[in-house]
C-alpha cells in the first residue's frame, strides 16, 4: 500500500529522537451553525490515506525504530444518527495500514508517556503558512499548545519534511491523477457540445462540474475559471457571471479531483465553434509554446528552465505578430509562470529550485492575455516526468484548433 511507503520514506528522512504529530483538522466555521466543507490536511492524507476530521497521526522514532499510532474518534450513536457512520478501528487500519489504532481520548496521555520516557528532541508539526496575514492553521495552533507544554523540544516543519517525498508520485498516485484528468476530459467534451453564444459563463461551469460529479469526482481541484472575452485576460477569474458573446473566446481553467488527487487543465474555445483568423494566430502561438515545453520537460531541469522555454517561444512569436518590439517585453502579455507541480493539492508541495525527477507531475500552461483585443488564451496540460522526458497525461483532451472546430461542429 502506498501510504505505508510514504510513511517509511518519512521515517528514513528524519533523525532519531523525533516525534511526528499530524492532525487531520476540523471543519472551519462559516456563520451561524454552518461550516465549510471539510478539507483534510494534505500531510495527514499523504501519510494515512484517510480523509476524516479530528483524527491524529503520531509516530515516534527512537533507537532506530519507529512506532506509529493513529487516534480516531470513538463512534457516537447520536452523532451517527445525524451525519452517518463514523470510522471504525478496523476501517481506519485497513485504509492506513497502521496497526495501532486508539481513540482520541487516549491521545493526551499517550503523548505524555512518550515525552516523559523517550529521548525526543524534535517534534514535527505541519507549520506551513501561505499568507503572512492568514489565521493560523489548526496544526499550527496545536503545535503552539504542544510547545507550551514541552518547551524543551524543537519544533520542526512536517510540511517541509514531506515536500521532497510528495514531489515524486508513486504508481497509485499517478493512477489517481490519470483518472482525474480523464474525468476532466469528459467534462470538457460535454462543454464543447453544449457551448453556444449567449450562454452565461456559469452555465459552462455547471456543464463541466455536472459531468465531473456524475463520474464520481465529488470535488473540483479548485474553483472553476470560466472567463469569456476580456474576462479570459484575468488569470484567476472565478466570478463566471458574464454572458459569453458571439465571436468571443471562452477560457476554461478547471479540473476534477479524484481520490483526493487533482487535475489542472486549461482549454480555450471559440463560443461560435470557429476561431477568427486573428484568434487563431494567437492560439497557434500559445499552442506552440505549450508543445515546446512538453518537448523540453525532462529530469534535471527546474520549473524555471521550462518557463524560460515558454518565454522564448512566446517572445519570438509576439515580435513576429508585431505586438512587442523586443522579446524581453514578453511580460506585457504573459505574466505568470508556465509550470507548477500537481498532486494532492493543485499547486502541490514543491520547492522552487528543486530539479525535476521521474514521477513529478507538473502543469504546462503558457498563455497570452491581450486586453486591447479582449483575447485571453491559455492552454494547459498535465505532464508526468519520465526517465528521459515526459508523458502528456492530458494528450486525449483535444487542443488542436482544427480538431476543436470539428468536434464543436458535430453538435449534440
Ligand atoms: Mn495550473
Amino acid at each position: 500500500m502506498s501510504v505505508s511507503e510514504h510513511r517509511k520514506k518519512l521515517y528514513d528522512s528524519i533523525p532519531d529522537g523525533s516525534m511526528v504529530i499530524c492532525h487531520a483538522g476540523i471543519p472551519v466555521h462559516t456563520n451561524e451553525d454552518d461550516y465549510y466543507g471539510f478539507e483534510v490536511n494534505s500531510q495527514f492524507f499523504y501519510l494515512t490515506g484517510l480523509e476524516r476530521e479530528s483524527m491524529i497521526f503520531m509516530a515516534v522514532k527512537t533507537g532506530g525504530k519507529t512506532s506509529e499510532t493513529l487516534f480516531i474518534e470513538e463512534a457516537d450513536p447520536l452523532a451517527e444518527r445525524w451525519t452517518g457512520k463514523m470510522p471504525t478501528k478496523d476501517g481506519a487500519r485497513s485504509v492506513s495500514g497502521i496497526e495501532q489504532i486508539r481513540y482520541t481520548t487516549d491521545y493526551p496521555s499517550a503523548v505524555g508517556r512518550y515525552m516523559s520516557r523517550c529521548r525526543i528532541e524534535r517534534v514535527y508539526f505541519d507549520l506551513y503558512r501561505c499568507g503572512e496575514s492568514d489565521l493560523p492553521d489548526y496544526n499550527a495552533v496545536k503545535a503552539r499548545e504542544f510547545e507550551d507544554k514541552y518547551p524543551a523540544v524543537t519544533l520542526c516543519d512536517l510540511h517541509a519534511a514531506c515536500v521532497p517525498l510528495r514531489e515524486v508520485k508513486d504508481g497509485d498516485e499517478i493512477e489517481l491523477v490519470r483518472r482525474a484528468v480523464d474525468i476532466t476530459r469528459r467534462g470538457l467534451e460535454y462543454v464543447m457540445k453544449t457551448l453556444k453564444p449567449g450562454m452565461m459563463e456559469y452555465e459552462a461551469q455547471a456543464d463541466f462540474e455536472y459531468t465531473c460529479r456524475r463520474l464520481g469526482a465529488v470535488k473540483q481541484a479548485f474553483g472553476t475559471i470560466a472567463g469569456s472575452g476580456k474576462n479570459g485576460c484575468m488569470m484567476h477569474y472565478v466570478t463566471n457571471r458574464d454572458e459569453i458573446r458571439d465571436g468571443s473566446l471562452l477560457l476554461l481553467d478547471l479540473g476534477a479531483k479524484y481520490g483526493n488527487y487533482c487535475s489542472d487543465i486549461t482549454r480555450t474555445y471559440p463560443a461560435s465553434g470557429r476561431f477568427s483568423p486573428r484568434q487563431r494566430q494567437i492560439y497557434d502561438l500559445v499552442l506552440k509554446a505549450n508543445i515546446a515545453v512538453a518537448q523540453t520537460a525532462r529530469p534535471g531541469l527546474t520549473l524555471r528552465d521550462l518557463n524560460d522555454t515558454a518565454k522564448k517561444v512566446l517572445g519570438e512569436g509576439l515580435v513576429g505578430l508585431g505586438l512587442i518590439e523586443r522579446e524581453e517585453d514578453v511580460g506585457k502579455y504573459y505574466m505568470h509562470s508556465v509550470s507548477h507541480s500537481i498532486g494532492i493539492d493543485v499547486h502541490d508541495a514543491d520547492f522552487s529550485g528543486d530539479v525535476l525527477r521521474p514521477g513529478w507531475i507538473i502543469s504546462d500552461e503558457p498563455g497570452l492575455y491581450i486586453d486591447e483585443e479582449e483575447t485571453g488564451i491559455r492552454i494547459e496540460d498535465d505532464l508526468l516526468i519520465t526517465e528521459d522526458g515526459c508523458e502528456v497525461l492530458s494528450r486525449d483532451i483535444i487542443k488542436d484548433p482544427d480538431e476543436i472546430e470539428r468536434f464543436m461542429s458535430r453538435g449534440e
